[in-house]
């Protein structure tokens, strides 16, 4: 059976992310999940995008969608100037997309369109950005924008009383959907970890890259981890999301 590596938040930082590839054991028929969030933070954005789109041609890759990927092509499209969002990392992918060729810009496009929102694997485990509501799982989402912006999952799945039974009337119902559960979006960092956490059947790989942390990948077979430098300490010259 083939590996399944599932890699985190990136957020421009390629060096971190060229790094941790290095580390892997990698054989011909693995798998490369990544949780989104490619851009915004450190300065090499439009770099990274042009990275995962060459390492997607010679490798099985699933690329997911998160929200600041989604800010970033919307600000590629002209349609807005997003205070918020520079405010966010977004200054660092604006910087990093001006000098680009039109021919690169119109395959980055194509690139964030093609991103998925989620993905299901054979063993009915579950990869997406941040998270989802509906309790009969994120192809039911009303609003489909939700599974890289949610945070409730999270923090649901933090707070649940590890002694409630499965089949407690009152277990979350949509944590009984999936085997697991993999996400990022919302750094472990925040909560004092630097390694991937697990809560209930939920798996949170972003340990940070934007802020002080390392990039991670894990095996979604054994839970080995790897991770790079934090990645702040290669670019020691720029200032990150902070
Ligand atoms: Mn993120």
């Amino acid at each position: 059976m083939h590996k399944t590596y599932v890699i985190g938040d990136i957020h421009g930082g390629l060096k971190a992310l060229k790094q941790v590839l290095d580390l892997l054991p990698k054989a011909e028929d693995d798998l490369f999940i990544f949780l989104g969030d490619y851009v915004d933070g450190w300065s090499e954005a439009s770099e990274t995008v042009s990275f995962l789109i060459d390492f997607s041609e010679g490798n099985n890759c699933v690329l997911l969608r998160g929200n600041h990927d989604e800010l970033v092509y919307t600000f590629l499209k002209g349609k807005e100037n997003n205070t918020m969002w520079l405010a966010h990392g977004g200054e660092s992918s604006k910087k990093s997309y001006e000098n680009l060729s039109k021919a690169i810009l119109k395959e980055h496009l194509k690139f964030f369109e093609k991103l998925k929102n989620y993905y299901i694997d054979s063993s009915n485990r579950l990869y997406l950005h941040a998270g989802f509501t509906n309790q009969n799982g994120p192809q039911h989402e009303y609003f489909p924008n939700t599974v890289y912006w949610d945070r409730t999952l999270w923090e649901m799945a933090c707070s649940l009383n590890p002694l409630l039974a499965k089949t407690d009337t009152n277990y979350p119902k949509r944590l009984l959907l999936f085997k697991e559960i993999y996400i990022g979006h919302t750094p472990v960092t925040r909560i004092g970890k630097t390694k991937p956490v697990n809560h209930a059947n939920v798996w949170n790989i972003d340990t940070g890259a934007a802020f002080k942390g390392p990039l991670s990948i894990i095996d979604a077979n054994t839970k080995e981890v790897w991770q790079s430098e934090p990645v702040w300490t290669l670019y020691p010259e720029e200032k990150g999301r902070n």
